[in-house]
């Protein structure tokens, strides 16, 4: 390999994303993100047999502390970066979703240069993350640990609600950015120019939603005209992202935050 592509991998970091195998989940967020900067990233869970047990090393509940001198994990997903520790030499580990896309977005050049710009890059993708955690609490409004079937009456209950007034809450404001930003944008990107992670983590955002809900999201499609009319198709095209939606590397939605059962649908 030559030319720039070769430089990107001599030069970048090794990142690993830590996660959950199987499922597009919150790692999603972090995949988008490398795959429409084009770097490369191993997705340890899913590239290697061993991978998921190494990923449950890193969470282990019941560690005071872990490699390099990082503080223990949460939960997934988390974002280990050989080298890049306190040391110098340690690895650095870190965990939140949006936490993990803040580090990386100026690193792999998803975050504009702009402090302002960048500033509203982040809100906007903590904005679009809040949907996707309301999204999972229609599934599993009570207890994330029981099962969806144990709470269905609530579900119910939850997943109304979401449908009539939340969504079309969080898209009328994501419409109003594409709208402000238009001139700029062209109904292509929350901020400025140039796809950014908050665009990404909108867009997958948007994909889930009409994954669970495809009845709610056809009727509510033309209410927001720059949100499914350009920006939700234009990121699907952009350059990585469309060769990642047709990779294996993009994985099936099923039992995870986007959910569908046709109960909670519209009818
Ligand atoms: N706010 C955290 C939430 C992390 C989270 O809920 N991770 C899920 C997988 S997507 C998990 O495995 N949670 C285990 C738990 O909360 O007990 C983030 O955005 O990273």
């Amino acid at each position: 390999m030559s030319g720039p592509a070769a430089k990107k991998q001599r030069t970048q970091p090794q990142y690993e994303l830590l996660y959950h195998p199987g499922i597009p989940g919150r790692g999603e967020y972090i995949r988008l993100a490398f795959e429409a900067a084009g770097v490369s990233y191993s997705d340890v869970a899913n590239e290697k047999d061993t991978g998921y047990d190494e990923v449950k090393a890193a969470m282990d509940p019941k560690a005071t502390n872990i490699e390099g001198g990082n503080p223990v994990i949460f939960a997934p997903p988390a974002l280990r970066v050989p080298g890049a520790g306190k040391d110098g030499s340690s690895p650095l580990l870190i965990f939140q979703t949006p936490n993990i896309l803040s580090y990386l977005g100026p690193k792999i050049g998803m975050t504009p240069d702009n402090e302002a710009d960048a500033l509203h890059v982040n809100a906007l993708a903590l904005t679009a993350l809040d949907l996707n955690n309301e999204t999972h609490d229609t599934h599993h409004p009570v207890a994330p640990i029981k099962y969806y079937e144990e709470q269905k009456n609530e579900a119910l209950a939850k997943a109304t609600d979401f449908r009539e007034s939340r969504i079309p809450k969080y898209f009328s404001f994501f419409e109003r950015v594409l709208k402000g930003n238009e001139a700029t944008g062209q109904g292509k990107y929350l901020v400025g120019d140039k796809i950014s992670y908050a665009d990404t983590t909108l867009w997958q955002v948007v994909d889930g939603l009409k994954f669970a809900f495809p009845k709610e999201m056809a009727a509510r499609e033309k209410e927001f005209p720059l949100l499914f009319g350009t920006f939700y198709s234009s990121v699907k095209e952009e350059k990585g992202i469309k060769e990642y939606l047709a990779s294996k590397r993009r994985l099936p939605y099923s039992m995870g935050i986007f959910r569908h059962y046709e109960e909670l649908d519209r009818e």
